[in-house]
């Protein structure tokens, strides 16, 4: 069983993405900007976005941080979305999910510039990934084939199972693994919480994708041996012996899983911060309009 480690992993690539700085600062060029906007006191977000930010800062990005209380206004939101699509200075942009229930997400996602959508949540960037053209690659499924090629998995002719169908998750890196490309080339089920036998689809599974977000959904007799397995999940369970009172756990009951895959992903430590080297990468490919223009 080899452990993917993601935090390793990213360590690397952000040291690649600095050097790529350095080259940008040395031409005299504008530096990478990231701008992301925080609504609300969650304390997961808050955790996420301040990984944001200090990643930045290890590059060499420049980035803001617009933080707004739970109780602004959807339309304050829009119109803090419209400085920043205008903001010549910011090459790209996220907006956290989840917003407060009063602010509607997706009027949010369609106000955002598809050239500055960093996340790749805009429906023009999800329509260019489903089609193959170029585009912003959502982070998380981005930072998961970005983790099975370095770590040389084939994917090719293998049958991946998705578990979960979110938007920002289980939806693209289905059609991802589908798709005739380096990393693609599955045959894929995705799977979700209406699937019968979920348990069977997943043991035929030459490739596990769990993002379901149930704490341990994925257990040891789930897994086929020799199966690649990664755990998108960041679940907080209690936990009153550990100092914040909580501990994190991914989708997959690691212990029993582990021992039957030829790689697993740990939780913390795995899928989390290739999430967010991803975001760099695309934010250097907005500082380089590599994507549009
Ligand atoms: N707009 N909303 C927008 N873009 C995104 O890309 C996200 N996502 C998801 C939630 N909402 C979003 C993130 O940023 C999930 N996500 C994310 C980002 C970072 C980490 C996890 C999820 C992360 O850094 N995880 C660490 C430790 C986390 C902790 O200590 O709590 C890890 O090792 O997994």
């Amino acid at each position: 069983m080899t452990l993917i480690d993601g935090k390793a992993l990213s360590a690397t690539i952000k040291e690649e993405i600095a050097a790529e700085v350095e080259k940008i600062k040395a031409a005299g060029k504008k530096v990478p900007h990231l701008a992301a906007v925080l609504v609300g006191d969650d304390p997961a977000s808050a955790v996420y976005v301040r990984n944001k930010v200090r990643s930045c800062e290890k590059v060499g990005f420049k980035s803001t941080l617009l933080r707004r209380p739970a109780d602004v206004s959807e339309d304050e939101v829009l119109e803090l979305v419209q400085q920043l699509n205008e903001d010549d200075d910011i090459d790209g942009f996220i907006v956290q999910l989840p917003l407060p229930k009063h602010i509607n997400e997706e009027k949010i996602t369609l106000a955002i510039d598809p050239r500055k959508d960093v996340d790749g949540f805009h429906p023009v960037n999800v329509g260019r990934m489903a089609l193959g053209l170029p585009c912003y690659l959502p982070a998380t499924p981005y930072g998961i084939l970005t983790m099975l090629e370095r770590y040389g998995i084939e994917t090719s002719g293998k049958h991946a199972v998705v578990i979960g169908r979110s938007n920002i998750v289980g939806t693209p890196m289905s059609i991802l693994l589908s798709r005739k490309s380096k990393t693609g080339n599955c045959t894929v089920t995705l799977t979700h919480s209406r699937t019968k036998d979920l348990p069977a689809f997943a043991r035929s599974a030459d490739i596990i994708i769990a993002a379901i977000g149930i704490p341990e959904f994925v257990k040891g007799d789930m897994v086929k041996e020799g199966a690649v397995v990664i755990d998108v999940g960041i679940n907080r369970v209690e936990a009153p012996d550990r100092p914040k009172g909580y501990k994190l756990v991914g989708d997959v009951a690691f212990d029993e899983v582990a021992p039957k895959c030829s790689f697993i992903t740990p939780v913390p430590g795995g899928v989390g911060p290739m999430t967010v080297t991803s975001l760099l990468l695309n934010t250097l490919k907005a500082n380089r309009k590599e994507v549009y223009r």
